[in-house]
């Protein structure tokens, strides 16, 4: 039984504490573990978007938006309901689908924020520093960070394509900056060939990445070439055949933030689940099965997108007999650059036992 003496210093030790708060002062002896928990505890969950939902956005955006100074963009993000305030569909990553009708320049301008383009209806260009990269289904372009760049549509349909940017790290780090380009539109003086023409592994040392950056464009039919010759490998038992895409130039992932892949389900694979501390934005580019995210069943199919945060077990599973194929856009390489990057397989057969089957929104 506590005395009376006991009773005094912990009524004093409290009102002690509380003062430290009034005062800005975090008492780390009775906030150790909002300080620092024993585990991950990320704000958010694992969410998915159906096909459905997304083709109606972008076909009444169609409609109703203009491509104006200002608004820059007719795109929308994937936004988890948890993460508003940074319009995130990771903590880290926004990914958005923008649609660009045929005529049209959506105008140049640059941004801190780097970000990838994966056109999945259609096809278009992306100019980088005035230098068109041209794209098509499933081609990946990258505008790293501070790259000018502006898309156009030369052709006879309208394009959709993905985008993927780093914007919701940007704003955790309280750091944008954002430049239209200055009078008007950008020349594109820069050949097609710019590219092309830096041969073997060098780059121009007096200039910096932002004024001149190798820009690859990675085709669809290399990677599908890719995912083929490695499909009868066993794969890794998280991810079946999962592909990164390499920057050729620095090594290592296509931007220092984001990584970006290509990954099959083989028919009747289902993966045995893991964790990690890193983020991943999932689109299904074909086929149709499910994924459990702490015992959550999402049921996807082509067209859609999901997401999974930090330290989520997930596994995968493609019951049909046809191939299922994700593109993915993952943080990884911000956890890598600070050595944060931990992961964990699931014990005892790796499957979660499911609990509760995700319902997805249809527009109202
Ligand atoms: C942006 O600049 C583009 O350049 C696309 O095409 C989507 C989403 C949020 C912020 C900036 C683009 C964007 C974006």
């Amino acid at each position: 039984m506590a005395t009376d003496i006991d009773d005094k210093t912990e009524a004093e030790l409290n009102a002690f504490n509380d003062q430290l708060v009034k005062h800005n002062l975090t008492p780390t002896w009775a906030y150790y573990q909002e300080l620092v928990s024993m585990e991950p505890m990320p704000s958010y969950k694992a969410y998915l978007w159906k096909a459905a939902l997304l083709e109606y956005v972008v076909g009444r955006a169609a409609d109703l938006v203009d491509l104006e100074r200002g608004g820059e963009r007719r795109s929308f993000e994937v936004v988890n309901p948890d993460l508003r305030h940074l319009h995130g569909t990771t903590h880290t990553i926004g990914a958005a689908l923008q649609l660009v009708k045929p005529g049209e320049i959506a105008p140049s301008h640059r941004h801190l924020a780097s970000a990838i383009r994966f056109p999945v209806k259609g096809k278009a260009y992306t100019a980088v520093n005035g230098e068109k990269l041209y794209m098509e289904e499933r081609d990946l372009i990258l505008t790293p960070t501070w790259t000018w760049h502006e898309h156009g549509n030369e052709n006879d349909e309208p394009v959709v394509w993905i985008d993927a940017l780093d914007y919701p790290f940007n704003k955790l780090m309280q750091i944008s900056f954002f430049e239209s380009y200055p009078g008007g539109m950008h020349p594109n003086a820069r050949s097609s060939e710019h590219t092309t023409n830096w041969t073997g592994l060098t780059r121009p040392a007096w200039k910096t990445y932002h004024e001149d950056i190798p820009l690859a464009t990675y085709k669809w039919a290399d990677t599908l070439d890719q995912i083929n010759r490695w499909r009868d490998d066993d794969g890794s038992p998280h991810d079946g055949i999962l592909l990164e895409y390499a920057n050729p130039f620095q090594d290592g992932p296509v931007l220092p933030t984001m990584s970006c892949y290509a990954q099959l389900l083989r028919p009747g694979e289902h993966t045995t689940a893991h964790r990690h501390t890193s983020s991943t934005v999932y689109y299904v580019l074909e086929g149709a099965g499910h994924s459990v995210m702490d015992g959550v069943r999402f049921d996807w199919a082509e067209g859609d997108f999901f997401m999974i945060p930090p330290w989520t077990w997930h596994e995968h599973a493609n019951a049909a007999d046809k191939d299922a194929m994700f593109f993915a856009i993952g943080d990884k390489p911000i956890v890598d650059a600070f050595r944060m990057y931990r992961e964990e397989a699931l014990a005892d057969g790796g499957r979660q036992e499911i609990t509760s089957t995700f319902e997805p929104l249809t527009f109202e």
